[in-house]
């Protein structure tokens, strides 16, 4: 799978993109991350990317050429134009499915731009689908360009190892529930003990605490997600 991410910061991915997970999907082929500064398409003496809004009011405003003529340039130099997602608060919410998705493009172009906004005509022209990671506002749509790429690489083939599959994730499939609780050694901590089910040997046990566990975690922390199952 195959991000191109189009950022005014594109310093922002490289220590992320150098984590060990990503780094080996990298190396392997699977995944492959070309970051774009979208000041690199711009015309003018002081390669300006934002300027004030018309009608007045705080903040800057994504200048359109530079953005437009970026997203044509990238998607010029590979036979596949990819799928465009800009990154904004007034996209449609990430979820697993949104993930799901997103994974199944073989190439994702991921717009980031400063939080007071895109020029309108950016949208008219290029048509992304937009993408916002939850009701709260970021900087930027960097942090959330990584998130879509953190959740979309889990799902490609040969990414995770066999032992955490992502099909046992809590939201994969459908399924939508919480994870049941989780210990490893030392047993006995502070005089916290491990339960003595985990210990016992017994897996047709352990999967019972399990189930019943996820069951009352999702219950007590998230009960819209046992009413989307209904
Ligand atoms: Cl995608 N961008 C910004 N700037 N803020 C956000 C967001 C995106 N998602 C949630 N908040």
């Amino acid at each position: 799978m195959r991000f191109d991410v189009l950022t005014l910061f594109p310093e922002i991915f490289q220590s992320y993109l150098g984590q060990s997970l990503l780094k080996r999907a990298i190396e392997r082929e699977l995944v492959d991350v070309a970051l774009h500064n979208i000041r690199d398409w711009t015309k003018d003496k002081h390669h300006s990317v934002d300027d004030r809004p018309f009608g007045g009011g705080p903040g800057m405003v994504m200048k359109v050429d530079p953005v437009v003529e970026c997203v044509e340039a990238v998607r010029g130099r590979s036979a596949h134009p990819g799928h465009l997602v800009m990154l904004t608060p007034q996209g449609q919410r990430l979820d697993q499915p949104a993930v799901e998705r997103l994974a199944g493009h073989r190439r994702l172009l991921l717009l980031c731009g400063r939080y007071e906004g895109f020029d309108e005509r950016i949208r008219q022209i290029l048509q992304p689908e937009e993408i916002s990671i939850g009701d709260y506002v970021l900087n930027g749509g960097e942090v959330a360009a990584m998130a879509v790429i953190d959740a979309t690489i889990r799902l490609v083939p040969g990414v995770l190892g066999d032992e955490d599959s992502s099909q046992f994730d809590s939201f994969s499939g459908g399924l939508r529930r919480l994870e049941f609780a989780q210990y490893t050694r030392p047993r006995e901590y502070r005089g916290l003990e491990v339960p003595d089910v985990l210990l016992s040997g017994n897996h047709d046990e352990i999967a019972r605490w399990r189930e019943k566990d996820a069951r009352q975690r999702t219950q007590q922390r998230r009960p819209d997600l046992l009413a989307e199952n209904e």
